[in-house]
């Protein structure tokens, strides 16, 4: 693949830290080496000493002063190196992607820890977009990647999709506008990237199927597109086996993967990851040095026994309990919907992830609903419309999240969804 389209100007231009070159050095050295070099403060000034964080089971994580003295340090751009070669590992096993067994002189597989997947997503948006580029996206979507776009000046262009995903058929479609003949001349306008939500899209809940992914991939091929899969509810799937991923089926180096612990480790404590080819993973790296720096090494370090501890199983025996629970909610928001809302409301039944994507009969845009008239009643849907591309256009949609109330609770919400629409009709 020749990656120079995906690389705009600004990231082409960012060149790796000569700070960051020396402090590389001086890790490779003999401990007899005397450093001047480093700009690090001396953790020994700091006011934390050591921790303790009790986990769920009874057991703890400590942090002594050796610990502690490193997690309160500086740390390497694309993350500590135990987190990324843990998170190596389990993408292996995951997804067995093509690209991890490239010989070095092809786009090898490659990751970076980010600051939550927003941030991989905002940085990998920055890297390939100019203004004025065509990139394809699945509307409704969610709404902090329209945040991380728009402001880039390109022309969004929607995809038609339904509760399945993406339709490669309209995908075609959409890319006939474009003439083959044309792929890979200098300024031609074929979209550069396609973004999507795999598995339990935010805000519709709907999820690919295997055949859906392997159509639009070869689309990616013959069009020479990258895809943005952005996949923070992969591991929110309630049925199994998982779907294979794009990333799964990476055979160029041309998918640009984005994980999150926020749903299933904590949200708070800001974890990402970016998978993709090493050229443009690179390229992340260096605007994280020059933005960030890097993410929180305390909290990389925490994330980091914990996974090591567990292993893989461990790993994925706390994502059972976690699906269990996420289970348990959507069917208890989709039976009080059958119960409230069957003859006011049309939705279909998320596979994965933890919104259920409602859409009111008899009314246009529930913007005013919700805003003017859903607190009155003391109930707080997301009005659909925040998740289009034209957030200004009517969107008779809501996105309800069974994340956070009790079943008595959605109960009761959609009890008062009813009546506000009922009075609205
Ligand atoms: N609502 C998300 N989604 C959200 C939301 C949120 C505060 C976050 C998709 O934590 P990260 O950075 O890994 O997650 C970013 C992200 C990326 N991609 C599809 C997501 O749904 C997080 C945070 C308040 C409301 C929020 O509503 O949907």
């Amino acid at each position: 693949m020749n990656y120079s389209r995906f690389i705009n100007a600004v990231s082409a231009a960012r060149k790796a830290s000569p700070i960051r070159i020396l402090t590389e050095l001086q890790q490779r050295s003999s401990p007899s080496l005397i450093s001047l070099a480093a700009g690090a403060p001396n953790a020994d000034t700091f006011p934390f000493k050591s921790a303790s964080i009790s986990l769920e089971n009874g057991s703890s994580i400590d942090f002594d002063e050796v610990l502690m003295k490193r997690a309160l340090q500086y740390s390497a751009s694309p993350g500590i190196p135990e987190l990324l070669s843990w998170m190596k590992d389990l993408q292996k096993s995951l997804h067995n992607p093509p690209t991890a067994s490239f010989s070095p002189e092809r786009s090898q597989l490659e990751m970076c820890v980010t600051t939550g997947s927003q941030e991989g997503l905002c940085k990998a948006f920055e890297m390939i977009i100019n203004p004025g580029d065509n990139v394809l996206l699945d509307a409704p979507t969610y709404s902090g990647t329209l945040a991380a776009l728009k402001p880039l000046g390109c022309n969004i262009i929607n995809v038609p999709s339904d509760e399945y995903g993406i339709i490669p058929k309209a995908l075609r479609e959409t890319l006939s506008h474009w003439r083959l003949e044309d792929v890979g001349k200098p300024n031609n306008t074929v979209p550069k990237l396609l973004y999507t939500i795999p598995n339990g899209g935010n805000p519709t809940g709907a999820s690919m199927t295997t055949e859906r992914k392997r159509e639009v991939y070869q689309l990616a091929q013959d069009y020479d597109f990258l895809i943005i899969e952005d996949d923070p509810y992969y591991f929110l799937q309630f049925e199994k086996p998982w779907v294979p991923t794009f990333l799964s089926m990476d055979v160029d180096g041309r998918v640009i993967r984005t994980d999150s612990f926020s749903k299933i480790l904590s949200a708070g404590l800001r974890l990402g990851f970016v998978t993709g080819p090493k050229p443009l993973i690179d390229r992340i790296v260096l605007h994280i040095q020059a933005s960030t720096m890097h993410t929180s090494t305390f909290t990389q370090l925490l994330v980091t026994q914990l996974l090591q501890r567990w292993g893989q199983e461990g790993f994925l025996n706390h994502i059972d309990s976690v699906v269990e629970f996420y289970r348990k909610q959507r069917d208890a928001m989709l039976s009080s919907a059958d119960k409230w809302l069957q003859d006011v409301a049309e939705w279909h039944m998320p596979a994965a992830g933890m919104f259920l994507w409602i859409k009111v009969k008899g009314i246009q845009d529930t913007h005013k609903l919700i805003m003017e008239k859903a607190l009155e009643k003391e109930v707080l849907l997301v009005p659909g419309g925040v998740f289009n591309i034209d957030s200004s256009e009517p969107c008779p949609y809501v996105r309800a999240a069974f994340s956070l109330s009790s079943p008595e609770q959605i109960d009761q919400a959609f009890q008062r969804l009813r009546a506000l629409i009922k009075e609205s009709m």
